[in-house]
């Protein structure tokens, strides 16, 4: 399997773990965590997908249900805005505006100004080119994600392996068997249905504003009802 074969890789490399958002045209987002467990889980709202015990690094995604158009046949929701921040570095996020993929810096538009690798401050942004942003932070946390049909899929996120963290991509400590701990401290068994893992630890990791999504966040009524749909599986 392609995520296995990913994890072997970087293991080796780096010691590092990832996760794997699969692509698929408006399907289930099937996550798989830092320490490699499985699972689906069909949020739609804003969600911690990880964050350090000490709060010096966050991630934060959006999902959200896509159209169905003529061709597609909406039912799935999917990641569309990525925010993460380290330390005092600046708030880095990675959207889809208008069928393009751009990177905000604290909120302003990143220019490339015709490179394909911006620094700041202790982030490195680069366009690879092919719909796909990798974004670097010291020390040694790496972002990348691809915008394909309309979504951000291909994600795939690698930490140091001395981080310590809880969300959406788990309990990052080595062992497998204890990644759902959900924000109350309650500890899923890995083998909970996906209703419960649903319920009881995925809506436990909507996050209480860390920072906001304001430059582009459309805060209409229609978008903002449907972000507050705990319902939606
Ligand atoms: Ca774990």
């Amino acid at each position: 399997m392609t995520h296995e074969f990913l994890c072997e890789g970087l293991i080796l490399r780096f010691n590092y773990l990832l996760y794997v958002f699969k692509a698929r045209m408006f399907g289930d987002p099937h996550i798989v965590t830092l320490d490699g467990y499985e699972y689906t889980f069909n949020g739609k709202g804003e969600y911690t997908l990880v964050e350090t015990h000490d709060q010096s690094f966050v991630l934060q995604g959006r999902m959200t249900e896509p159209a169905a158009t003529n061709n597609t046949q909406s039912g799935g929701t999917s990641f569309t805005v990525l925010a993460m921040k380290l330390q005092e570095n600046p708030t880095i996020q990675l959207e889809i505006m208008n069928d393009t993929l751009v990177v905000l810096v604290n909120g302003d538009s990143l220019d490339f100004a015709g490179l394909n690798e911006q620094r700041i401050e202790n982030v490195t942004v680069i366009d690879k080119g092919n719909d796909t942003i990798a974004i670097r932070m010291i020390p040694g946390i790496s972002i990348e994600a691809s915008k394909r049909n309309g979504i951000l899929t291909n994600i795939v996120v690698t930490l140091p392996e001395h981080f310590t963290t809880k969300g959406l991509l788990g309990q990052y400590n080595g062992d497998v068997n204890d990644d759902l701990l959900s924000n109350n401290g309650t500890l899923l068994s890995t083998n909970s249905s996906a209703e419960n893992i649903y319920y009881e630890f995925g809506l436990s990791c909507e996050f209480a504003l860390f920072f906001r999504f304001e430059k582009s966040f459309d805060m209409n009524e229609t978008v903002w009802d449907a972000f507050l749909n705990k319902t939606f599986q």
